[in-house]
């Protein structure tokens, strides 16, 4: 019996996930995925806003080949805080396929991060979504920002749409490149064009080492499955407008899922719907996410 006990609201990943229509290109890159756990061996940190069920790093690779994805990049969930133990611990398991995004704290050493590094690391993560985490203010974060530049690393940034007027300026002052997880969490029932979203757009616009990633139907959807409809015109958009910065990740195991159980088949179905032809498909999953993670292994 775990000593953590999953949130009674929650639910679990989808445990037989359908064998994606699309055929991903050859060395696809699931760019958004997390490790929960195990609670036993990596516990969940006390400060966190939700306990999950646990979630291996075997079981992410047993999807990324069912699904005909080749590599993985880890990004650091707010339920184990800073403490990237569970997963380092994947990137290590990884032989090289996976890399991963961290949380850290001002108060890590130059050790800690070329330890970091070494296993794999490239990004570090900023959280703004209020019910994930409560956000270190923006002097602490620019002071990280400058630790982590020298290294090569990018900053992932995380945010609701509504937010992100008071949050502008000090995105765009980052050093780094910038990723905005899930397009920053469009209000779908508005329009693509002339709304709320015009400011998102011209974030991407304005700033060419901002990136997107164009994921989560299953959480921006209001229509909801299987077909996330509503959320398709939205990710065309970024996908056509920026097609060199962007990046697809399942988001598996699918944190704070509440409504339903996605099934991470029918969420690879939905690429070739905002990604239509075979050459925004080998950006989106290949060229980008190796460009970002893996350059070294660029023109090989
Ligand atoms: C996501 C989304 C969520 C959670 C986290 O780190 C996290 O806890 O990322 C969410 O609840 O919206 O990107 O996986």
């Amino acid at each position: 019996m775990s000593k953590f006990q999953m949130d009674a609201d929650w639910l679990t990943f989808h445990p037989s996930p359908s064998n994606p229509n699309f055929v991903p290109p050859a060395g696809a890159v699931d760019a958004h995925c997390h490790v929960f756990g195990p609670g036993d061996l990596f516990p969940f940190a006390p400060e966190r806003k939700y306990t999950p069920c646990d979630a291996s790093k075997d079981q992410l690779w047993a999807l990324r080949d069912q699904l005909g994805f080749s590599r993985n990049v880890v990004v650091q969930a707010t339920c184990h805080g800073a403490d990237n133990r569970a997963m380092i611990d994947a990137l290590q398991s990884s032989n090289g396929l996976a890399r991963g995004v961290a949380t850290i704290k001002g108060s890590i050493t130059d050790e800690e991060l070329a330890a970091m590094h070494q296993a794999g690391v490239r990004g570090v993560r900023f959280n703004f979504v209020k019910r994930l985490v409560d956000a270190l203010p923006f002097d602490s974060l620019a002071s990280i920002a400058e630790r982590i530049a020298p290294l090569g690393w990018h900053i992932v940034i995380y945010f609701e749409a509504q937010d992100l007027p008071e949050y502008y300026n000090f995105f765009t002052s980052l050093p780094t490149t910038v990723v905005v997880d899930h397009m920053g969490r469009p209000d779908v029932s508005g329009p693509v064009t002339g709304g709320e979203f015009d400011l998102f757009m011209k974030l991407m616009g304005d700033n060419q080492n901002f990136w997107s990633k164009v994921t989560c139907p299953e959480r921006l959807s209001l229509e909801g499955p299987p077909h996330y409809s509503d959320v398709i015109p939205f990710a065309r958009h970024v996908v056509k407008s920026c097609p060199d910065r962007v990046l697809w990740g399942t988001d598996w195991p699918h944190p704070n899922m509440k409504t339903h159980t996605p099934d991470d088949g029918k969420l690879v179905d939905f690429i070739p719907l905002i990604a239509p032809t075979a050459e925004l498909q080998q950006k989106l999953l290949v060229d980008n996410p190796m460009r970002l993670y893996w350059p070294e292994q660029m023109g090989n």
